[in-house]
């Protein structure tokens, strides 16, 4: 089938495929920079630590801030349409000494900014409250040790304008998300104090008057982490609660809740309460494992909302990293998954799906849904491709392979 005879035949359901292609284009989606390297960053040589973990030990990692470049560079060209990258505070890049964190500034993200202004990405940032000895006894912001407290506020102060100058600088808004591992392995017996003092520290935070124009913050929750079982400090409800009162973002991590809830449902409610939408892709197994984000029905349905409720409302970042597979291949294949989600959300006849509900026409309703699941999305995607100049099929995986002979084997 050619893409006109495929869009005849989505225009007989009401989609019209060159809407759909359009908009698809104008979605940035962020790229998480931490994939490349298993979040090792570049201050230490040790692995990601406070309640996450990447497993597998994959030849070709990035390890130095010019090896993640050209990978994220690399990725980037086989990937449609034009994209953000998100960097977190512990990709600092340092001369002769690591400047600690209490203490970053521009200074260590200059090269990171001239790269994106050349490349033309947006860069988006996240704080690091992992990864160093300054989490005591798995605490951060939550410490009962003022002192620790103190070094924690200062590093999200400092990131607060390292995103001022990302967002000034490459002159499109920068999204800064805050998650901190904080929690216990074991039951507490008390769940209220760690809270309170989360709560002071991150009000500390925000008291520096950030470009509320051009920076904005989003809270992340999260269940529980390896290590920190049976109470996390930034949960759901504490989060929900924060961000509403202080009027920041709250932020959704796919992985981030029991495994039955649907997160996709969630959207609606975020939607209506904080008016824009911040959301980690992710997937978890059996727990958040964080794996490569596949075109599951998880995805699918979060894909359905977003396209729903305006694009527009949300800030789509990834989030997951795998370190037992080519990791420039889980960068493309994760971006493109989200993209043909999102663009197979696009091509349903959502307005007649809206009616048929309103109408209790449930029956049309549940047959609509799954036929036009068997359209030729395919087409659509592949004229996308073409128009976009990447590869439209698993072609792209022979560049990665390409790519992975000639550069990634040899480091
Ligand atoms: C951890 C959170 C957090 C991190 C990144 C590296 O569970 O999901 O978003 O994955 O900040
Ligand atoms: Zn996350």
């Amino acid at each position: 089938m050619s893409y006109k005879e495929a869009q005849k035949k989505y225009s007989k359901i009401g989609v019209d495929t060159e809407k759909a292609v359009a908009a698809l284009a104008k979605i940035p989606v962020s790229m998480h920079c931490w994939q490349g390297d298993d979040v090792c960053g570049f201050e230490t040589t040790g692995g990601a630590s406070g309640g996450i973990q990447t497993t597998g030990n994959y030849p070709g990692k990035a390890t130095t801030p010019q090896q993640l470049m050209a990978d994220i560079d690399f990725a980037m060209s086989l990937i449609p349409g034009k994209h953000r990258v998100n960097l977190h505070a512990c990709y600092g890049i340092h001369k002769d000494k690591v400047v600690d964190r209490d203490k970053l500034g521009p200074e260590q993200f200059k090269p990171w900014v001239e790269w994106a202004k050349k490349k033309g990405y947006g860069l988006d940032f996240n704080p690091t409250f992992f990864s160093h000895p300054k989490v005591v006894d798995g605490l951060t912001l939550s410490s009962p040790d003022p002192k620790i407290r103190a070094f924690w506020v200062k590093h999200g102060i400092q990131c607060l304008k390292i995103a001022e100058y990302f967002a000034k600088e490459l002159k499109t808004p920068c999204a800064i998300n805050f998650w901190a591992p904080d929690g216990y392995k074991d039951e507490p017996s008390d769940r209220l104090g760690p809270r309170m003092r989360m709560a002071d520290s991150l009000d500390r935070i925000f008291k520096y008057r950030y470009d509320r124009k051009r920076v904005i913050p989003t809270f992340e929750s999260k269940l529980f982490g390896i290590g920190v079982e049976s109470y996390t400090v930034g949960s759901h409800e504490f989060v929900m609660g924060y961000a509403q009162s202080r009027k920041i973002l709250a932020l959704l991590d796919m992985g981030h809740f029991h495994l039955s809830e649907n997160v996709a449902d969630k959207i609606s409610s975020f939607l209506m309460f904080f008016g824009k939408v911040a959301f980690h892709i992710s997937r978890p197994v059996r727990w958040d494992s964080d794996h490569v984000i596949r075109q599951n029905d998880d995805l699918a349905a979060a894909a359905r909302e977003i396209v729903r409720m305006g694009p527009e409302n949300f800030l789509i970042a990834l989030d997951y990293f795998d370190a037992s597979i080519c990791r420039v291949a889980a960068w493309v294949l994760g971006m493109r998954n989200m993209q043909k989600e999102l663009l197979k959300a696009m091509l349903a006849p959502n307005a007649e799906l809206k009616r048929l509900q309103d109408e209790a026409d449930f029956t049309a309703q549940l047959v609509m849904q799954e036929e036009c699941k068997n359209y030729p999305f395919e087409e659509v995607w592949a004229e996308f491709c073409r128009r976009q100049g990447v590869p439209a099929g698993e072609e792209w995986f022979d560049a990665v392979r390409k790519y992975e002979k000639e550069v990634l084997l040899k480091r």
